[in-house]
């Protein structure tokens, strides 16, 4: 049974099917190796499991391109597999969201190999476009418009058969459906009924504000020595989206079901946020932003052009979506999941002398925000980004398709690779590290991605063993979150904002106060005299380096009390 806003005082627990548990020895993780490891999540304490895509799909993008909605793709398992892991699950009173990805299908989806057809009823699901006028079809200038996917290369691609370009911001194997044709909306709304009606919980919504795209489909500004713009910024935050959202909410029973709901939205503000997140706009429960996952990525350059972390500006933008939700709507909160680098290599310090206080402090920090926080699989384990030995180590399309291009645009290929290594996807995605045995217990066979060498160290069940390990603070973070109200509910206050170590911030609910104090640096710091509230008397909740209150504070030390 599901109550109004219970995901208020929830927390999420991001699966990547690919790389969490290998029950069958194919080296590729499936849903009975999740059913297997359930006690793994009943144990950390978390409310609802996110499962990334498992439906069939040719996996062009590790499942992010969907062939049947309605079918589990046999590398995870069957259908039967999904009705037992949403059983058992249930049983341990974890809730499932299932990966709801329609802005596009996989171009193996029936509703495009229909659609490709001369005379095809199904023609107008997608976005088909003549060659430009006067431009033979097939080369290059001859696309609609100048927009490049976000997975390198144009946005368009020239089908013989359909005798069109058809438009895929990602992928050429991920045609973008075309949410103008209430046909297209009707078909999607069936589906989710039929996964509602299975006993699905929720749905996050896979680049849910790229949907309503502009009626007229018009040329950007090319960027310097690119040869295609920025597609992403001529569609994202449509003009039809709040209204998209409240019928799809209407016609599924979004809110009448309670469901929780959580929409992708890069390139996000915090007023769309607002206004998508207001209860009173039947939209979605809360969304996920980018801006504070793009502040170490350079805005003019290479997605994975690596530039330092400003902490202050981290502070900020966290504190600016605190402020904008505080009254209305509502906020997710994550540092990691399978698109990002792993928090730890990437905010923290993952060297062997911080690894563990860094991780601790990251989830302390996020944890003590108001919000729904999300864990990403290994994040509860202080999970590092990997090594790469070079492009054959490589598996994400988006990592591969940019190095063919960047290198053959004549960048430095040493270059490409180190952005490679700090920002690419696949740091997310090696292999869950169950223990220290082969293959850190993921498979009994050739993992698909390899496992990180630093398992011996870091993995579930040294981890379980260490009462001070990353795995039990995270879990008695959120036991926090569950017992204590202000946790969940209280109003939010920055300290120190410009402080360039110290992150501290109030929570205040019904009269007590909730204080975090943290060295987010490497090196040690002292807390202003006057600066924060006085801890003399106050119950010390959690700590990472025990019950100390001075003002000086040990590198990535962090303290959270209660006061009053
Ligand atoms: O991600 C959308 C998205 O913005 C990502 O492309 C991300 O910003 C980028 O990869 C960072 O380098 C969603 C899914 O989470 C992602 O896995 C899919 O590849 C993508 O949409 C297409 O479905």
């Amino acid at each position: 049974p599901r109550s109004e806003g219970w995901w208020r005082n929830a927390v999420v627990y991001q699966i990547y099917p690919r790389s969490f548990a290998d029950s069958n020895g194919d080296g590729t993780g499936d849903i009975p190796g999740i059913i297997a490891h359930l006690d793994h999540l009943a144990e950390l304490g978390v409310d609802v499991i996110w499962l990334s895509p498992v439906y069939t799909s040719p996996m062009d993008d590790n499942g992010y391109d969907i062939a049947d909605y309605q079918d589990i793709d046999p590398l995870f398992g069957t259908l039967a597999d999904m009705d037992e892991l949403l059983a058992q699950a249930h049983a341990r009173g974890i809730k499932i969201l299932m990966d709801l990805v329609v802005n596009h299908t996989s171009d193996e989806h029936p509703w495009f190999v229909e659609s490709r057809k001369p005379g095809s009823a199904k023609r107008d699901w997608y976005w088909w476009r003549p060659a430009r006028d006067g431009h033979e079809p097939g080369t290059p200038g001859a696309e609609p418009t100048n927009w490049a996917s976000a997975f390198s290369g144009p946005a368009w691609h020239w089908d013989e058969e359909a005798g069109a370009y058809y438009l895929h911001l990602f992928t050429r194997k991920q045609p973008d459906l075309n949410w103008e044709n209430p046909e297209v909306r009707e078909a999607v709304y069936a589906m989710m009924r039929w996964w509602v009606d299975r006993g699905v919980d929720g749905f996050r919504m896979d680049v849910i504000n790229l949907i309503s795209k502009p009626s007229e489909l018009e040329d950007v500004p090319p960027r310097a020595g690119q040869p295609y713009g920025e597609g992403f910024a001529a569609v994202a935050n449509g003009p039809r989206l709040a209204e998209f959202l409240a019928e799809m909410n209407a016609a599924v029973g979004l809110d009448e079901h309670h469901l929780l709901t959580v929409g992708e939205m890069p390139g996000s503000t915090v007023e769309l946020a607002r206004t998508i997140t207001d209860r009173a706009s039947h939209g979605l429960n809360m969304v996920f932003t980018f801006e504070h996952v793009n502040l170490d990525r350079d805005p003019e350059g290479s997605k994975f052009a690596h530039v330092p972390l400003d902490l202050v500006a981290l502070k900020r933008n966290l504190e600016e979506w605190q402020v904008g939700l505080a009254d209305v709507g509502w906020n997710s909160l994550y540092w990691d999941n399978h698109d990002q680098p792993r928090a730890v290599s990437r905010f923290g310090d993952d060297s062997p002398e911080f690894r563990a206080a860094s991780a601790k402090t990251l989830a302390s920090v996020l944890h003590m925000h108001r919000g729904t926080p999300y864990v990403y699989q290994g994040e509860e384990l202080g999970m590092t980004n990997t090594t790469f030995a070079g492009i054959a180590d490589y598996r994400d399309v988006e990592a591969l398709n940019y190095h063919a291009e960047a290198v053959g645009l004549g960048e430095d290929p040493e270059a490409v690779l180190a952005g490679l290594a700090s920002h690419s996807r696949d740091n997310a995605r090696t292999p869950m590290q169950w223990d220290d045995t082969h293959q850190a217990g993921f498979t009994e066979g050739i993992p698909w991605l390899s496992v990180n060498p630093n398992y011996v160290l870091v993995n579930a069940k040294a981890e379980l063993a260490d009462p001070a390990s990353v795995f039990h603070h995270t879990r008695r973070l959120i036991a926090l979150r569950h017992e204590l109200p202000v946790v969940a509910e209280g109003r939010f206050a920055l300290l120190l904002g410009d402080d360039p170590q110290i992150w501290a911030l109030t929570r205040t609910w019904e009269g007590r106060t909730l204080l975090l104090v943290a060295n987010c640096s490497s090196r040690p710091a002292t807390v202003p005299a006057g600066s924060v509230p006085d801890v003399a008397a106050a119950e010390l909740l959690l700590a990472t380096h025990g019950d100390r209150r001075g003002a000086d504070l040990e590198p990535w030390e962090s303290r959270i009390f209660l006061l009053g």
